[in-house]
């Protein structure tokens, strides 16, 4: 990868090389659970840790193919490596085991995708560890929530379903004056918009789920940072076994190629939804970071260089005109997950968050009345037809 290259060029670009064997433009799916050694002393050396190369799929460095995907994230995130899994949840899972250990303290956000919040609340605390979770948009209540065991500050900005948005670079800064580890979310902003390792992150994490596979069709995670950083987990990663499968790192690089575009493309359509939602009768409130209504605009115009594809509004008449209008739109998909090319729509409180307590979701203002939308790249024109046609159905 030539350095100074462009995001575009290098979503392209980074991480790949012709195949060395035959030549390939693109990089070939490596189908292979095992690697054949040339003798038994090179089989030694490789799994000393001696010599570089590949042994068996389920241990890091897994395989050739991903190798280039996690080349190209660590070149577009800022990173020096990453580590890929089999969903972002075994990302997350694998960050939190590595670095905490019984007695640590974690400090999350408090607005978190439903299955973080399971993972933080319910089972890291089965092993002795401490989870406070808490508005991190507000500097002064992160640093009155620290403790003298904080081990991992761990942001989701934009939080999913809220939108909330939190300072990266400040609450680097505490996590460093205390020598804890900050680890943000990314998954909502892709590093096509913001680059949280340049603002002072150890490592940010991928739902690739999401805008980085940007279809729909697969599940995957990935962990990028220092060496230092993604070596730490090795241990981890090898014996717990949530890796990525070579299709679906294969089906990772095929997105990235084109993220920089559908990026724009869906904060473009986002932007004018969010406008027409904004200026709509029926619609009783909307947050999107790029809107000067929302409560953190300049923090997100601050680190963002656009402000992504999700949108949550609330309809007047709360949940049943909510379901109503999910249940009326016809282009959209009503489906929970987000990133995709299509539009989807769902619930929040009844679906990817109902397993936050409902005074949890309260609090962090997860209300029931809110629906959340990850605008696609289709023509916004037409996603507002739609979103107007159900709107008057209300
Ligand atoms: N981080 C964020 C911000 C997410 O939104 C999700 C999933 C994850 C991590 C976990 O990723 P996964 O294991 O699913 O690859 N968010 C979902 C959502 O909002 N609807 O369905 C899944």
């Amino acid at each position: 990868m030539k350095k100074g290259q462009k995001f575009g060029t290098q979503c392209v670009h980074a991480g790949e090389v012709p195949d060395p064997s035959h030549g390939a433009h693109t990089t070939p799916i490596y189908q292979t659970s095992t690697f054949v050694f040339e003798n038994a002393e090179q089989g030694a050396l490789r799994f000393a840790g001696k010599e570089k190369g590949y042994t068996y799929t389920r241990l890091m460095p897994n395989t050739p193919t991903h190798t280039a995907f996690v080349e190209k994230i660590a070149a577009l995130e800022g990173g020096e490596t990453g580590q890929t899994f089999s969903s972002g949840m075994a990302a997350i899972t694998a960050v939190a085991l590595s670095y905490l250990q019984q007695g640590d303290h974690l400090l999350s956000t408090d607005v978190v995708y439903g299955g973080t919040y399971e993972l933080f609340s319910s089972i890291l605390t089965k092993f002795g560890i401490h989870v406070s979770f808490v508005d991190t948009s507000n500097l002064e209540t992160v640093k009155k929530n620290i403790q003298r065991n904080t081990r991992i500050i761990f942001l989701e900005t934009p939080a999913n379903p809220t939108m909330m948005v939190c300072d990266i670079d400040e609450i680097g800064a505490i996590a460093r004056d205390i020598g804890a580890l900050l680890v943000v979310d990314n998954t909502f902003a892709t590093p096509c918009f913001q680059r949280p390792l340049t603002l002072g992150a150890d490592a940010v994490v991928h739902s690739c789920t999401k805008y980085i596979g940007g279809h729909a069709d697969l599940i995957g995670g990935i962990v990028v940072g220092k060496k230092e950083f993604i070596n730490g987990m090795a241990s981890v990663v090898n014996s717990t076994g949530g890796t990525m499968g070579p299709h679906e790192a294969w089906l990772c690089i095929r997105g990235v190629k084109t993220l920089h575009i559908r990026m724009e493309k869906h904060s473009s359509n986002a932007m004018n939804v969010a406008e027409f939602l904004e200026a709509h009768p029926k619609i009783e409130w909307v947050r999107y970071p790029g809107l000067p209504s929302h409560p953190q605009h300049e923090i997100a115009k601050k680190q963002m260089s656009g402000f992504g594809g999700m949108i949550s509004f609330g309809i007047k008449g709360g949940t049943e005109a909510g379901r109503k209008l999910m249940n009326s739109v016809e282009l959209c998909s009503l489906a929970v997950s987000l990133g995709a090319v299509d539009t989807l729509i769902e619930h929040p409180a009844s679906m990817t968050h109902l397993n936050v307590p409902v005074e949890v979701r309260r609090k962090a203002g997860i209300t029931d009345d809110l629906v959340r939308i990850s605008v696609g790249i289709e023509e916004f024109e037409d996603i507002i037809a739609d979103l107007d046609q159900a709107l008057m159905k209300i």
